[in-house]
C-alpha cells in the first residue's frame, strides 16, 4: 500500500521579525514518524505571488493525506485551530515581496469562503486533554496564512486523491516577547499595559500540540 506523507508546512520570518515560531515548529517535525504517518516539512515565502501555485505544485509533487498549514498569529495566547479560509487578501503590512493587497481575491474565480477538512473538534478536545491551551478559530485573518488555507484547500479540491487541509496558527515564543519587552522598553513611545500582544507558549509545548493534531 501507498504511504503517503503528512505535509507542514511553516511560514518564514516576516514583519521584521528574525524568526517565524511556525517555521521552528515545522522544522522540529519534518522527517519524523509520527501514528505511522512520514512528515515531510516545507518553508514557505511570506510572499503572495507565489500563492496559490506553491499550494498546487505541492499537493501535486508530494501527493499528501493531510496538510497543516502553521503560521504565527502575534499576541495570541493558544493553539488556534482556523476552521475556514476566505477569499479575501487584505493585508495591513506588505508581504515580504512589498507586496500590499487590499480588498482582493485570493482566487477570482473561487467560492467567498472553504471550510477546513482536519477534524478540527477532535484536535481541540485531544490538544485540550494533553493539558495544552488550544481553541477553534472562525478566521485566520486576511493575510498569508489565509491565503495559504485557501490555496490548499483549493488545490485539494482538484487533486485526484482526497487530501484533508487545515491550519493553525500558533503563539510567539517566549524569547520573542523578551526581546518585544526591551524593544517596547527601548522605543519608550507606549506605556506596556496599551499593548496586548505580549502571549506566548514555549516550542516544545507547540510542538507537542501539532504531534497530537497530526495523530488524529
Ligand atoms: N503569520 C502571518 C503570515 C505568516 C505568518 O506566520 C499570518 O497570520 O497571515
Amino acid at each position: 500500500m501507498e504511504n503517503r506523507p503528512v505535509l507542514i508546512t511553516g511560514f518564514e520570518p516576516y514583519g521584521g521579525r528574525g524568526s517565524n515560531p511556525a517555521y521552528e515548529v515545522m522544522k522540529q517535525l519534518d522527517g519524523r514518524t509520527i501514528a505511522g504517518q512520514t512528515i515531510v516539512g516545507r518553508g514557505l515565502p511570506v510572499a503572495s505571488g507565489r500563492f496559490p501555485a506553491i499550494a498546487a505544485d505541492l499537493i501535486a509533487d508530494l501527493n499528501p493525506s493531510k496538510v497543516i498549514g502553521l503560521g504565527l498569529w502575534p499576541g495570541e495566547s493558544m493553539i488556534r485551530i482556523e476552521r475556514v479560509g476566505v477569499n479575501i487578501a487584505d493585508f495591513g503590512i506588505p508581504d515580504n515581496d512589498g507586496t500590499l493587497a487590499i480588498d482582493e481575491h485570493v482566487d477570482s474565480s473561487g467560492p467567498a469562503a472553504l471550510m477546513s477538512t482536519l477534524p478540527n473538534r477532535a484536535i481541540e478536545r485531544a490538544i485540550l486533554e494533553a493539558g495544552i491551551p488550544a481553541s477553534l478559530s472562525a478566521t485566520a485573518g486576511t493575510y498569508l496564512c489565509n491565503i495559504c488555507l485557501y490555496s490548499f484547500l483549493r488545490a485539494a479540491q482538484q487533486h485526484r486523491e482526497p487530501v484533508e487541509c487545515g491550519f493553525i496558527h500558533v503563539p510567539y515564543l517566549p524569547e520573542q516577547v523578551a526581546d518585544l519587552l526591551v524593544a517596547v522598553r527601548d522605543e519608550a513611545s507606549v506605556e506596556l499595559h496599551q499593548r496586548c500582544d505580549f502571549a506566548s507558549m514555549d516550542l516544545d509545548r507547540i510542538v507537542r500540540a501539532l504531534e497530537i493534531a497530526i495523530s488524529q
